[in-house]
């Protein structure tokens, strides 16, 4: 008996990109169930797991719905505590924790004006001064976890919780061309150029493109690997 975890579209997911990276990172098995956002089927797929309404959402091996990210990465790191979901020091832990939070709440202009795109770049995208405060207030949690850091390329060094709830804003940095320092960079190219990003954008790829997630602004081509 593994987990059942339901995802969303993809390449526009990025709720979705969170829960499935907490498993796919952490080397945890789920039966992954995928379905597609603008479909009556959306809410049929939905119903085995009620009382959810956002995916991403999971089933414990033994029964038992959870739902929302952030309660699917707490229930994971309860459950798998040698797995390192969190930084193992007390400080950075902290930091961890709060970061997460702060992402699973806040950036609105960010979110709203720069909806996750995988398939693609925004090459003209205007960036309003509510985007760049978001950026700058990221960039200072990214450096602050970064000073706390033990040996590695991700946030806290070894990768933990906070690096998926960050990966899709990595990913909208790069796909919009945001104005970040270069002490960002390599952490925006190491996001996207993960082996379990890639697969996870790859296996979006296969799917058709949605329609509803086009913006006024020249397409270019993704700026990552493929
Ligand atoms: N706070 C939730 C947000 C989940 C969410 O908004 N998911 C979106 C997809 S990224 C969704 O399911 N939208 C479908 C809908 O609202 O009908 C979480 O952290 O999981």
């Amino acid at each position: 008996m593994t987990y059942d975890l339901l995802i969303g579209d993809r390449s526009y997911s990025s709720w979705s990109l969170r829960g499935w990276l907490l498993f796919a990172k952490f080397d945890i098995a789920a039966t992954v169930h995928d379905t597609r956002f603008y479909i009556p089927q959306f809410q049929e797929d939905l119903k085995p797991f009620a009382p959810a309404r956002t995916v991403p959402v999971i089933r414990l091996p033994e029964g038992g719905i959870v739902m929302d990210s952030l309660a699917i990465a707490e229930t994971l790191a309860e459950r798998h505590p040698d797995k390192g979901y969190w930084p193992e020091d007390l400080e950075a832990r902290a930091l961890a924790r709060g970061m997460v939070a702060e992402m699973h709440s806040g950036y609105g202009a960010l979110r709203s004006a720069c909806p996750m795109n995988l398939r693609q770049s925004f090459v003209d995208f205007p960036v309003s001064d509510a985007v760049a405060a978001d950026v700058a207030r990221i960039e200072q949690l990214w450096a602050a976890a970064r000073a706390l850091a033990t040996e590695g390329p991700w946030l806290f060094g070894a990768y933990s919780v906070a690096d998926a709830f960050f990966a899709p804003i990595a990913a909208r940095m790069a796909g919009y061309g945001l104005p970040v320092s270069e002490a960002s960079k390599p952490y925006i190219v190491h996001t996207i150029s993960d082996p379990t990003f890639l697969e996870w954008r790859r296996r979006g790829l296969q799917d058709a493109p949605q329609s509803k997630y086009d913006l006024p602004y020249a397409a270019g081509k993704w700026p990552g690997p493929d």
